[in-house]
């Protein structure tokens, strides 16, 4: 810096970063059919949440047609929603779980 610049000799560091890897969206969506009950349990039981908390998404879900349940890594998400449909199936509910990059 000669005398008279302007700038004020801070330098920017620049370190070399690794990506953080990407997140995925984990949502249920509304049907006609599965029972109020089966969703809650399926929120209680897959995704460790309060049985209060699982009744608020399960109605979120009824009233707008879907609600994000969890934002996990790839791999995680992608067994949840494994187990979310197996569960269902198994039961016979059409319940729908799907994911989606964030
Ligand atoms: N709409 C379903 C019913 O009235 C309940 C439901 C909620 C289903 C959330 C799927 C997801 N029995």
């Amino acid at each position: 810096d000669k005398p008279g610049d302007s700038d004020t000799g801070v330098l920017t560091e620049t370190k070399p970063k690794t990506d953080k890897p990407p997140l995925y969206k984990v949502m249920l969506l509304n049907d006609d059919y599965t029972p109020m009950e089966f969703v809650v349990h399926v929120l209680e039981r897959f995704f460790g949440l309060s049985h209060a908390q699982s009744f608020e998404i399960m109605l979120t879900v009824h009233k707008k047609g879907l609600a994000v349940v969890g934002v996990f890594s790839f791999e995680v998400a992608e067994t949840k929603v494994a187990q979310v449909m197996d569960f269902a199936r198994r039961h016979q509910h059409p319940l729908q779980c799907t994911m989606e990059k964030e």
